[in-house]
Formats: C-alpha cells, sequence, structure tokens
C-alpha cells in the first residue's frame, strides 16, 4: 500500500467539514505526527482508525430557549460532540462563548480525545456548549439559559455515558444550576457533571487542577533540560480559572508572573502578581465579573488595550485565554525576548506557523493536549470519588495530579525524543493515538 499523504487525508477531511477551520487545523497537526507512524503500522492504516476517529461518534445539536429578565425570549444554540468512547465515557468541558459553533467544539472535542488518552485514566473525549453570552448577563439570566440547555442535554449523558464539565465561561456558578436542573429532571443525585461544588459531590483540586498541572508539566520539562522556574519571569495570559492558579502555582514554585489579559486588553505588573493581587483577581473575576483594566488601576501599573501579553519579555509564557492567540510574528518575538519554555494551559493557542518557530528555535514547548490536561485528570479522579462515595484529601488528589502530569511528561518523551530534543507535539499526539487506536481494533469496525 502507498504512504497516505497529509495532503490526501486532509483534502477528504475539508471537503467533509466545509467551513470548520479550526477542526482542520487541529485535524492537520496530529495528522502531521501521526500518519508516518501509521504508514509504518499497516494496522491502523487498513482499519482507517484515523479517518474514524476523525468522524465524531454523535453530534447533538438543539435549540435552548430562555427568557431574560425584560421578559423577551432569547434563542441559543446547544451542542454536545460525542467525539469517541473508546477508553471511557466521553468526557470534556462545555463552552459558553459567542464564538462557538460546530466546527469550534469539534476541534475542542477531538484534541480531548488524545488528552484525555494521555491522562492514562478510563474517558473517552467529548466537548459542548453553546454561542451564549454570560458576560453581562444577570445570575437569574445565566440560570435560565442553564436550565434551559440541561433541559435537552440530560437525556444524553449520564455517569457512565458523557460526563460534561467546565470550559471557557463555564465555571462553579454554572455547574451549580446545570447539576440542580439535572437532579430535578432525574431525580437522581450522580456524578453527571465534574467541578461540582465541593459540599456536593466535587473534588478538591479540581478548581486548580488545569493551571497547577500546567505548571508540573513545565516544571517537568524545565527539568529534562537541567533547568527549572525558580527565579523565572513568566507571563500569563487570560485572567479565568487556568490563569489564576498557573499564577497560584508559578508564585509557589518561586517564579513570577507579570502579566494577565482578557479581551480587553494586557496589564504589565513588572513587581510580580503576589497572593494580595491574586486574591484581589478572584474576587474582581470570579464575584464582581470586571475587567482586567481594573486591576492597573488599582494597583498603578500599565495597561495595553487591545494588545496580548507576547510582547512583553520572559522567560516562560503560559497561554491561558484562547485557541490561535499566538501567532508567528508573537512566536518570534517570545523566542527573540529569551523565552526558553511555553506551557499551554489553554487548547491550541498557538498557530501552526508559530508552533514551526518554537519548534526551529528548540525551546521548551508543550503542547495544549498534554500540558492542560490536568485539568481533566482531576475530573477524572472526581468521577472515582463520586462511584466510590468517598472524597479524598487534598493532598492526595493533588499527588495524584502530579504524577499523572509527570506520566503524560514521560509518555512524550518516549515517542517525541529526538536525540536531545523532546518534540512533544509528536510525543503527545503518537502516545495519545496508540491507546485509543489499539482499543478501537480491539473493539472492531464500531
Ligand atoms: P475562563 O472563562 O475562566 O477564562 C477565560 C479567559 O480567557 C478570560 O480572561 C477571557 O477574557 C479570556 N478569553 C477568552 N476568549 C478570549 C478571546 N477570544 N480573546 C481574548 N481573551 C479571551 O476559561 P478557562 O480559564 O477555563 O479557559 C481558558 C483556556 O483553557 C481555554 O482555552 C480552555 O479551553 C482551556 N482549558 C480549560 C480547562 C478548565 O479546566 N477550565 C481545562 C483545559 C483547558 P474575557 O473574560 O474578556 O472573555
Ligand atoms: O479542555 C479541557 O480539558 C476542559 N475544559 C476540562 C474538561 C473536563 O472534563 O474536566
Amino acid at each position: 500500500m502507498a504512504d497516505l499523504t497529509v495532503k490526501e487525508f486532509m483534502q477528504e477531511i475539508i471537503a467533509k467539514n466545509p467551513g470548520e477551520t479550526e477542526f482542520h487545523q487541529a485535524v492537520q497537526e496530529v495528522a502531521e505526527s501521526v500518519l508516518p507512524f501509521i504508514n509504518k503500522n499497516p494496522k491502523y492504516r487498513e482499519t482507517k482508525i484515523l479517518e474514524r476517529i476523525a468522524e465524531p461518534e454523535r453530534v447533538i445539536m438543539f435549540r435552548v430557549p430562555w427568557i431574560d429578565d425584560k421578559g423577551e425570549v432569547q434563542i441559543n444554540r446547544g451542542f454536545r460532540i460525542e467525539m469517541n468512547s473508546a477508553l471511557g465515557p466521553y468526557k470534556g468541558g462545555l463552552r459558553l462563548h459567542p464564538t462557538v459553533y460546530l466546527g469550534l467544539l469539534k476541534f475542542l472535542a477531538f484534541e480531548q480525545v488524545f488528552k484525555n488518552s494521555l491522562t492514562t485514566l478510563p474517558m473517552g473525549g467529548g466537548k459542548g456548549g453553546s454561542d451564549f453570552n454570560p458576560k453581562s448577563k444577570t445570575d437569574n439570566e445565566v440560570m435560565k439559559f442553564c436550565q434551559s440547555f440541561m433541559t435537552e442535554l440530560f437525556r444524553h449523558i449520564g455517569p457512565n455515558t458523557d460526563v460534561p464539565a467546565g470550559d471557557i465561561g463555564t465555571g462553579a456558578r454554572e455547574i451549580g444550576f446545570m447539576f440542580g436542573q439535572y437532579k430535578r429532571i432525574r431525580n437522581e443525585f450522580t456524578g453527571i457533571l465534574t467541578g461540582k461544588g465541593l459540599n456536593w459531590g466535587g473534588s478538591l483540586v479540581r478548581p486548580e487542577a488545569t493551571g497547577y498541572g500546567c505548571v508540573y508539566f513545565t516544571q517537568a520539562m524545565l527539568k529534562a533540560v537541567g533547568d527549572s522556574l525558580k527565579g523565572k519571569t513568566c507571563t500569563v495570559s487570560g485572567s479565568g480559572n487556568v490563569a489564576q492558579y498557573t499564577i497560584e502555582k508559578v508564585t509557589q514554585l518561586g517564579g513570577k508572573c507579570v502579566t494577565l489579559s482578557d479581551s480587553g486588553g494586557t496589564v504589565h505588573d513588572p513587581d510580580g502578581i503576589s497572593e494580595e493581587k491574586l486574591a484581589y483577581i478572584m474576587e474582581l473575576k470570579n464575584v464582581k465579573r470586571g475587567r482586567i483594566k481594573e486591576y492597573a488601576e488599582k494597583y498603578n501599573c500599565k495597561y495595553f488595550e487591545g494588545k496580548n501579553p507576547w510582547g512583553v519579555k520572559c522567560d516562560v509564557a503560559f497561554p491561558s485565554a484562547t485557541q490561535n492567540e499566538i501567532n508567528e510574528a508573537d512566536a518570534k518575538e517570545l523566542v527573540k525576548n529569551g523565552c526558553i519554555a511555553v506551557g499551554e494551559g489553554a487548547n491550541m493557542p498557538t498557530t501552526p506557523e508559530g508552533v514551526k518557530v518554537f519548534q526551529d528555535a528548540k525551546i521548551c514547548y508543550g503542547p495544549g493536549k498534554a500540558a492542560n490536561a490536568g485539568g481533566v485528570a482531576t475530573s477524572g479522579l472526581e468521577m472515582s470519588q463520586n462511584s466510590l462515595r468517598l472524597s479524598w484529601s487534598r493532598e492526595e488528589v493533588d499527588k495524584k495530579l502530579h504524577d499523572i502530569m509527570l506520566a503524560i511528561h514521560e509518555q512524550c518523551a518516549k515517542y517525541g525524543k529526538e536525540g536531545k530534543y523532546i518534540d512533544y507535539v509528536k510525543g503527545a499526539n503518537i502516545a495519545g493515538f496508540v491507546k485509543v487506536a489499539d482499543a478501537m481494533l480491539d473493539q472492531g469496525v464500531v
């Protein structure tokens, strides 16, 4: 059989999924890593495993009608992409953001399959959400939306079927409203969502897990080249869940975070974001739901309207906002300014051209599906605790998270080592692929 080229493979993907540009981007990156491996292993080629992984097992799209505080009817579109269940129940977050459409969630669901495989826990991959914009909505409006969303979603999920969680725009408040509605409809208290409140089934360290895990992974990358986070200046984008706990852990490990951002712009605080300043950010973002600009006003530092943080000189960068937030020019700027490591808290935050810049410069580059897997891994730990009807201590969960991040680093190194350099993109893609592919082979053509 002649080798299957990335070009041939992508032509079919693009023809079958027109206009879904983020999905094409995510599939192409995996195909570039995995096709050479598949071509050498005919059992995967003959059984069209990658073609099957790129086709969701099921896509659910639905109307989400609700009534706002003025009494006006609003209509949003809800989605759940049940991508792959070879390794366990579908698992992945729910994104609430006006840019949500089918192609965006398919990219996230596709990435999730490989990420969840890397965690070593029994979880398939999925993603969902809606084009609902929680910003500037009242708590009552958010509750009305969440209840309507769950009124359709409930029939598709379950503790052994599909277990959603948070993502952009879906935090503790939204998970609470959705859980309440599920329980009311089904008359059942079960672990159908993760990221739940700590006193009603949530796991300790789940709120912190994505940020902490990303820092643990970055620390492992630095250790592999004989370095550490101690004394390093770090830039962070975003100011939500992932950004907040990235800052907390970097600071605990002796690094200094100097930026934060939101869709309005970036703040630069050269003195570093201390524990006290972080507490202010958490109140500002999680309770008052304000803008990051207010931080600059309070602490008298610079605010760059409409700008991202990548122009600020740093040793380590933690993109923790959204997809494609680092382009080729940003990546060049980072490398030029001496950046030695990038830990992706966000999903696919670097464009393919940007990734190439990092790879050519041979800096430590940890792609999202490896570096941010601590969030979903701890969701897996929450599912285990729910099944056992037990809750583990903070130290226990944190240790398991730390061990999982080191195990992911090991798997990436195993498949991505090229002499002294570790290509974490190749490593994560192949390691993630092999486990899913082997499970699919065992389970027949389904
Ligand atoms: P949050 O909603 O808590 O925070 C998102 C942050 O990113 C906000 O500061 C937001 O600013 C900013 N942001 C979002 N979209 C844009 C945009 N288009 N342009 C500029 N800034 C933007 O989300 P999370 O912290 O949970 O998620 C951040 C990233 O991490 C996402 O890529 C997510 O998929 C990924 N991730 C999250 C996990 C989790 O457990 N939560 C797990 C693994 C990955 P603003 O408020 O102005 O929109
Ligand atoms: O992108 C992700 O991994 C998440 N948003 C977390 C998913 C989860 O099920 O915890």
